[in-house]
């Protein structure tokens, strides 16, 4: 069944970075589901769907404290690719690329997926020699990804400045074409709304405040701001605060949350074809539909909770933006917005089951987790529904920490952090 409204789509079309929701019948929370999802981010909502969809568990609800698609989904700089290191991230993030292809016709949602290509800057030896490196791993994995001159990378990206007496002059850069943008609260409002058909109930104002167990330690349910829900299954997609959620079971993950800040411009006409990257100097660039530059910082130096970054770490971001692209100098900022990511020790996000029965977690996708959404939905899907991780995200285990099996993408991270 249809929930959305026709002020939904209109709001829809209206819609900024942050702001206008769809508006549907609100279901009530019913006592008892077949599973739960603890998070309505893109995440959150992925997973429902596909466990809807492809492991026809519809007894299931999604609880989501704020309004679906209002954390890290609705704030994030919406940058797809799939050029990590490893071969295990390769094929995680590769998996969602897919996905991302052909996502509007399987929602019939227009994500506005744009593989416009992200092309990322080398500006020291070393630089050149990780990014030559991601290159051919990636290649050797079949992920497509090139090695550009400078020369080159200005005539793939004619604002940039490849000038010789830049601070930090342009010395490469690793191109991967079929990465891109999306449009990111269309990627939750596009979940919500196919899962939503499928009978999956979406429950907002709805925040978590405690884990249920049995004797046995295994959950039974969960205690809410709505009432207590029973559910023999939960998956936990609640990025930034998952240490928070999982201490109410008991557990302690190794998870660091902090703020990751971004910025828009007023709107121009198109002046940038591609996304643009760089971790040395702290910043990346692109240009939304409606014209305005988007521009990301990196994380601040600190642990917290505070939905917003620090300004000086905004200011050096500027700062790098100008010298790589002059001509963006007099542009005035629109606005700017901050969100909360958890970090792991090595950079790579933790799918699957945790030590408590029944209870899964989706989490540490750290600066990087959109591009991951219907990928990260997908595997999750099947971990809950199976109770055993899909082959591509067996690598991404808990288990590994304690193992020594870690997957360290820091580099390919790409975000200062
Ligand atoms: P969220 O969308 O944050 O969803 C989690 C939800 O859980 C939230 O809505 C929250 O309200 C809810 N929740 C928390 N606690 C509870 C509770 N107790 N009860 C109920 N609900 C709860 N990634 C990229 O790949 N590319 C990018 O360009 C990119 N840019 C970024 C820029 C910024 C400024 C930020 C902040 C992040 C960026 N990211 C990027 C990272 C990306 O946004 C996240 O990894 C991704 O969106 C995580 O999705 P999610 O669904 O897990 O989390
Ligand atoms: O992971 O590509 C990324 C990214 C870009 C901006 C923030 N994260």
């Amino acid at each position: 069944m249809q929930r959305f409204s026709a002020l939904s789509l209109l709001r829809h079309a209206l819609g900024g970075h942050t702001g206008w929701q769809p508006q549907w019948r609100a279901p009530e929370p019913k006592p008892a589901y077949d599973a739960l999802i603890i998070g309505g981010g893109g995440h959150g909502l992925a997973t429902a769907y596909y466990l809807a969809k492809q492991h026809g568990l519809r007894n299931i609800a999604v609880l989501e404290r704020g309004w679906i698609g209002g954390g890290n989904t609705g704030r994030n700089t919406t940058v797809i690719r799939s050029n990590y290191l490893f071969a295990e991230s390769a094929a995680l993030y590769d998996h969602a690329v897919r996905l991302w292809e052909s996502l509007s016709q399987e929602l019939n949602y227009n994500v506005m997926f744009s593989p416009r290509g992200v092309m990322m800057l080398c500006h020291t030896q070393h630089d050149v020699q990780v990014f030559k490196r991601h290159v051919h791993a990636n290649r050797a994995a079949g992920v497509d990804n090139e090695w550009l001159t400078p020369q080159q990378a200005k005539a793939f990206c004619p604002a940039l400045n490849i000038g010789t007496d830049l601070r930090y002059p342009v010395l490469g850069a690793a191109l991967q074409r079929r990465g891109g943008v999306a449009r990111h609260d269309a990627v939750a409002w596009g979940y919500a709304r196919a899962a939503d058909a499928l009978g999956v109930d979406i429950l907002q104002n709805c925040e978590v405040t405690g884990i249920d167990r049995d004797a046995t330690g295994a959950v039974t349910g969960v205690q809410t701001t709505r009432g207590a829900i029973s559910a023999p299954k939960i998956g936990v997609a609640a990025a930034g605060h998952t240490s928070v959620v999982m201490a109410m079971a008991g557990l302690r993950l190794p998870l660091e949350s902090y703020p990751l800040q971004a910025l828009v411009s007023e709107p121009v006409k198109p002046v940038l074809p591609c996304v643009v990257m760089s971790n040395t100097i702290h910043a990346y660039i692109s240009q939304s539909d409606k014209g305005e530059l988007v521009i990301g910082a990196g994380t601040d130096a600190y642990t917290s909770y505070t939905q917003r970054g620090a300004l000086h770490i905004a200011m050096h971001t500027l700062d790098a933006i100008c010298e790589l692209f002059p001509t963006f100098r007099r542009l005035r900022m629109l606005r700017n917005w901050g969100g909360i990511v958890d970090v792991t020790p090595d950079r790579s996000p933790i799918i699957g089951r945790t030590p408590v029965p029944g209870l899964y977690v989706n989490c540490g996708w750290g600066t990087g987790g959109f591009k991951a959404t219907p990928g990260s939905g997908h595997l999750f899907a099947w971990t809950i529904a199976r109770n055993e991780p899909h082959p591509i995200n067996a690598p991404f285990a808990l288990a590994r920490f304690r193992d020594g099996a870690t997957i360290d993408e820091a580099a390919a991270a790409a975000v200062a952090h």
